[in-house]
């Protein structure tokens, strides 16, 4: 499979399985899970080329991702993060980090500072674990890149819940801005 094949199946796998599960006829439990032979068979019949798709091509997307997007356990798969699908995904709290990133642009700033990272359109805030990545995060939207520095360790210890979506991207419900350093 070339690298634009993967590319699309990986974004068409992102959209039912983090936005619209219902595209494909499938199920997510509270954890993001649905399975692999459904998921497998609304790809099949989504494109002609994609007729033939194995689990191994699956397996070939989900490796593919070095952000680890998804994961696939035996007959299950999911996306690890991103979701925006009705319902909470139940997440586990875990102790973040004692700095995470996260990536965004000037024109948000004003509404960050007052109110603090919120999950805008998704189900949770997303935070990097290192620079280049929140760069990056940002960098898929128009306007002037803006690096905020997240006190994630200190907000923790203050009581505010993080998620591990994988081992590069956290998760959190929102950040109030005192645990936020913004730049300049
Ligand atoms: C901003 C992709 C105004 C926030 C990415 C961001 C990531 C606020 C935007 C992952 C705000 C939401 C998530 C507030 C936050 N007022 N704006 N109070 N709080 N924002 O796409 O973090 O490549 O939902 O700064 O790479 O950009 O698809 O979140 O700019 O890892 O795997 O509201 O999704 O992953 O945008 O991206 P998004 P995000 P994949």
């Amino acid at each position: 499979m070339d690298a634009q094949q993967q590319k699309n199946i990986s974004k068409t796998m992102a959209l039912v399985l983090r936005h619209k599960p219902w595209l494909y006829e499938l199920e997510l439990d509270d954890e993001g899970w649905t399975s692999l032979d459904a998921l497998l068979e609304g790809l099949r019949e989504a494109r002609p080329s994609w007729r033939n798709l194995t689990v191994a091509d699956i397996d070939e997307v989900v490796g593919s991702s070095p952000k680890r997007r998804y994961e696939r356990q035996g007959d299950r798969i999911r996306a690890l993060y991103g979701h925006s699908v009705p319902g909470h995904l139940l997440k586990t709290p875990a102790a973040p980090p004692e700095t995470l990133y996260h990536g965004t642009i000037e024109a948000a700033l004003g509404a960050i500072r007052q109110g603090g990272l919120r999950p805008m359109s998704r189900q949770y805030v997303h935070f990097s674990v290192d620079v280049d990545m929140a760069t990056q995060v940002a960098g898929r939207r128009q306007g002037k890149i803006v690096l905020l520095i997240i006190r994630a360790g200190q907000a923790h210890r203050a009581g505010v819940p993080f998620y591990a979506g994988n081992e590069f991207v956290w998760l959190a419900d929102r950040v109030p801005p005192e645990f936020i350093d913004f730049p300049g």
